[in-house]
């Protein structure tokens, strides 16, 4: 039956399929990915009965469409030179960069480009195919912007929706890409366009109106015939896997586990993400060694842990990252660590969601500080798995979280003396204030979930007025 208005078919396309390849002895099979985007769409994609349109990762393989737990997958694949000019080059080292407000300088390879535009017409060839009449293809992140335009050119019935995860730049940064009119047209083919924030989100308009012929005010452009929505739809997380996580009995046991391993009575300050250049991880120990050399904490007060998940190991920038890191570590464990008693635990790994619900259950200081990010679930699961409320959050204010998570303690993360102070702040802070900080945080993670913020985005898409 041709799906009805109410009842369109579902194609979501994003760079990573939601499935990975499991080796077991001499055979493989494939298995659904853990994460939130996945966990969220999953369900949607079961009932509505949709496809899922990525890259299996890795080189070549096959790009024949299967079926996998209730969804349709179509693999893109891509050859070794793709994956070097479109997903480590334009992408990672063009991309990334320029729209994390040029915190590495981003380089404008013609070669790169030509590789994107390739890759982004391989994805648009690949969906074509899967969309019935009036379907809504909901396309995620930076990796293709060119697909809503590609799609279009061929299918003006479909309703597309873009959701950029990371954030956009001001127009004066944006404007230094040579084909930043051809990215502005690839997004404005869309009906729907996402981003994080507010103030992202007008970056796109601004940047709309400035270098392309879209013209309108508030948050509608029009271009040529067509009409574009562009809004906030900050991204959550499921809030109630964090909390049943959090309330589980092994919970407890892992966390008073861990709290033994750390010292009992140290205080225990933590930090979790990719290793990424734009998650300040580097900044943040530098703040952490101010705050032991100012001396009114030592090793035997107090130890910073890091877990850093490996990240784009092929570009330079992040293996760069991972040796300052490496060495900031030892220099500071060199200077201020006691016998038995390390100053800073670097584990460069990533964790299962228990160990890390663990994690964050046994943090008295969680330090969230990215130089940027779009929006950074990291601060709101902390938030979510405090069940005894108490708990301090140290927030950058570039992150699009600290537009909701207004009772963090927020720091500006290139400020390595404020930084210090605030995790001074947080080590003394007293319960009470502690509490009604947490009370507050967690009011904020509970006033939508993951599958609100997916409702709202295709709520949009379907052109409901109050999404
Ligand atoms: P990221 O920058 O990858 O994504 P972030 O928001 O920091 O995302 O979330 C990372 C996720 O990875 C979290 O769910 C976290 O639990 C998990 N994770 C991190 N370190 C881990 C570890 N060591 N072990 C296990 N799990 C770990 C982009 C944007 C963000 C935006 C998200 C979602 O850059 O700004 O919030 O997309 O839109």
């Amino acid at each position: 039956m041709p799906p009805t208005n109410n009842d369109r078919s579902l194609v979501i396309v994003a760079n990573r399929l939601p499935v990975q390849r499991v080796r077991r002895g001499t055979t493989s099979t494939w298995q659904t990915s853990p994460g939130g985007l996945v966990a969220a769409l999953h369900p949607l994609l079961r009932k509505h009965g949709g496809s899922w349109v990525g890259w299996p990762g890795g080189e070549g393989g096959s790009s024949r469409a299967f079926r996998h737990d209730g969804m349709d997958i179509k693999p893109v694949t891509l050859s070794a030179g793709q994956i070097e000019g479109f997903y480590e080059g334009f992408s990672n080292g063009t991309l990334w960069p320029l729209y994390h407000d040029v915190l590495r300088t981003p380089r404008f390879r013609r070669s790169w480009w030509r590789s994107y535009v390739e890759v982004n017409q391989k994805f648009a060839d690949a969906i074509e195919p899967l969309v019935g009449p009036g379907s809504m293809v909901w396309i995620h992140d930076y990796h293709l912007q060119l697909v809503p335009k590609m799609l279009r050119q061929r299918r003006a019935d479909l309703r597309i929706g873009f959701f950029l995860h990371i954030p956009f730049p001001a127009p004066e940064l944006f404007a230094r890409m040579p084909w930043r009119a051809e990215v502005l047209e690839g997004l404005l083919a869309s009906d729907v366009i996402g981003f994080q924030t507010r103030a992202v989100a007008q970056n796109f308009l601004r940047a709309s109106r400035r270098l392309t012929r879209a013209t309108g005010s508030g948050c509608t452009l029009r271009l040529d015939d067509h009409t574009i929505r562009v809004q906030p739809f900050p991204i959550a997380i499921d809030i109630e896997e964090f909390e049943s996580l959090a309330n589980a009995e092994s919970a407890g046991e892992r966390t008073r586990s861990l709290r033994a391993k750390f010292g009992p009575k140290r205080k225990l300050v933590l930090g979790v993400d990719r290793l990424d250049y734009t998650k300040g991880i580097d900044v943040r120990l530098r703040a952490i060694e101010e705050v032991l050399r100012r001396g009114e904490f030592s090793a035997r007060d107090m130890c910073f842990v890091q877990i850093a998940v490996p990240s784009r190991e092929n570009v330079d920038d992040y293996a760069s990252l991972r040796r300052e890191v490496e060495q900031a570590v030892g220099r500071i464990n060199g200077e201020y660590a006691e016998p038995g008693q390390v100053a800073v635990h670097y584990l460069h790994r990533r964790l299962s969601r228990e160990d890390l619900v663990a994690y964050y259950m046994a943090a008295d200081v969680m330090m969230v500080t990215p130089l940027r990010d779009g929006m950074n679930l990291i601060a709101k699961e902390y938030a979510a798995s405090r069940i005894d409320g108490t708990g301090v959050l140290l927030l950058s204010e570039f992150a699009g979280a600290a537009n909701e998570l207004r009772q963090a303690v927020l720091v500006n993360p290139f400020d390595i003396d404020g930084m210090a102070k605030a995790v001074q702040t947080a080590l003394t802070m007293p319960p009470a204030e502690q509490r009604r900080r947490m009370r507050s945080l967690r009011n904020a993670v509970h006033s939508y979930d993951l599958y609100d913020w997916a409702a709202r985005f295709l709520g949009a898409l379907r052109g409901d007025q109050d999404a």
